[in-house]
C-alpha cells in the first residue's frame, strides 16, 4: 500500500507545474533540532510557551534572550538533512516551487532552497525594538545578553513571531497566494495546530490542490490529506524523489501537460 501510494504520489507530482510545501519542526528533527510538542519537545522541557510571547520579553528580556541564545547555539552546528536537500533539489524541477516554513532555524536556506517564505521569522535575525531595523547576527553565544542595537542603544528582540503576535501581512499574503494557486501541497513535519499556518493546506485543498502529508504520526490535517505517508521526512522524501526522477522527462517542465487546464 505504502509503495503504491508512493508511486501514485510520484505520478501526481510528475504531472504538476505548481508545487508548494509547508514545513514544521519535524523536518528538522532528523538534523537534531528539538521539535516543540513532541515527547522531548521544547515546549515540554523549558516551559517554552511562557517564553515565546511579547509579555515574557516585556517582563524579562534577558531570560527570553538566554533561551534563544541557547537554541541558536543548538542550531548553529546543525546540518540540513536529506529531507531539506530533496526540497532544495525540487526547485529546478517545477515551474513554480516554494517552501513555506514555520521553522525559524534557517535550515532550508542552508540546504540550498532559495524561494522560502518564513512565516514565523528567523532565529538568526534580530530586530531593533525602537527602529524596527533587522540585522542578521550569527554569533553564538551572543556577545551580550540582552543584545543592544548599535545605532540607537535600544533592546534587540528576536525577529520571530511570538504567540499573540500577528504574522507579517505581506509574508502571510504571499503564503496564501502560493497555497491557493499550487496544484500539489506537501505538508511535512508539522502538528498542524498553530494558526494561521494550519489553514494554508485547507486553502490549498479548497482551491483544488492535492495534499500530500508526511509525518511520523497522524495530525488534525490527515483526514483532509489526499496522501498521508507515515514516516520520517528524511526517509519518505528521498523515496518519493527517486520515483519522481524516474518519471520526469529529461526535457524542461514546459513540455508537461498542465493538469489544471
Ligand atoms: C496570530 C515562534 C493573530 C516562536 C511560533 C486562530 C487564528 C489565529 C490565531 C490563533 C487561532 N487560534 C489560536 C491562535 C493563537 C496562536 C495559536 O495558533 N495557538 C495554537 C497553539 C492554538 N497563534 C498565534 O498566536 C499566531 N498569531 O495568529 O496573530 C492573533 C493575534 C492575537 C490573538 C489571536 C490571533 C502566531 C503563531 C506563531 C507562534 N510562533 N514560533 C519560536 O519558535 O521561538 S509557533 C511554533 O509552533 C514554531 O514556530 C513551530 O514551527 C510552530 C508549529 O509547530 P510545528 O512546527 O508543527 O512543531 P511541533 O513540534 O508542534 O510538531 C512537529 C511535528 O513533526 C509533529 O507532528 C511530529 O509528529 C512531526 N515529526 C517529528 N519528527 C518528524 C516528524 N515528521 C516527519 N519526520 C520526522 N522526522
Amino acid at each position: 500500500m505504502f509503495e503504491r501510494h508512493l508511486e501514485e504520489a510520484a505520478e501526481v507530482l510528475a504531472g504538476a507545474r505548481r508545487v508548494a510545501v509547508l514545513t514544521g519542526a519535524g523536518i528538522s528533527a532528523e538534523s537534531g533540532v528539538p521539535t516543540f510538542r513532541g515527547k522531548d519537545g521544547l515546549w515540554r522541557k523549558c516551559k517554552a510557551e511562557s517564553l515565546a510571547t511579547p509579555e515574557a520579553f516585556e517582563r524579562d528580556p534577558a531570560l527570553v534572550w538566554e533561551w534563544y541564545d541557547w537554541r541558536r547555539s543548538l542550531i548553529a552546528p546543525v546540518e540540513p538533512n536529506a529531507g531539506h536537500r530533496v526540497l532544495a533539489g525540487w526547485e529546478g524541477l517545477f515551474g513554480d516551487f516554494a517552501v513555506i516554513t514555520q521553522n525559524v532555524d534557517g535550515l532550508h536556506a542552508k540546504a540550498g532552497s532559495r524561494d522560502i517564505v518564513e512565516l514565523h521569522g528567523n532565529i538568526w535575525k534580530l530586530r531593533c525594538t525602537r527602529e524596527g531595523t533587522v540585522e542578521e547576527i550569527r554569533d553564538t553565544p551572543l556577545p551580550r545578553i540582552p543584545p543592544i542595537c548599535p545605532s540607537c542603544g535600544s533592546l534587540f528582540r528576536p525577529h520571530i513571531v511570538w504567540f499573540g503576535e500577528s504574522l507579517d501581512p505581506v509574508v502571510l499574503d504571499r503564503a496564501y497566494r502560493i497555497s491557493e494557486t499550487c496544484q500539489v501541497m506537501f505538508v511535512i513535519g508539522t502538528s498542524s495546530v498553530v494558526q494561521p499556518a494550519a489553514t494554508l493546506p485547507l486553502a490549498a485543498s479548497r482551491a483544488g490542490a492535492k495534499i500530500i502529508e508526511v509525518n511520523i504520526e497522524p495530525t488534525p490535517l490527515t483526514p483532509q490529506a489526499d496522501y498521508f505517508f507515515p514516516g520520517k521526512a528524511g526517509e519518505v522524501l528521498p523515496a518519493l524523489d527517486r520515483r519522481l526522477r524516474e518519471k520526469r522527462p529529461a526535457a524542461g517542465i514546459d513540455r508537461l501537460p498542465d493538469r489544471r487546464s
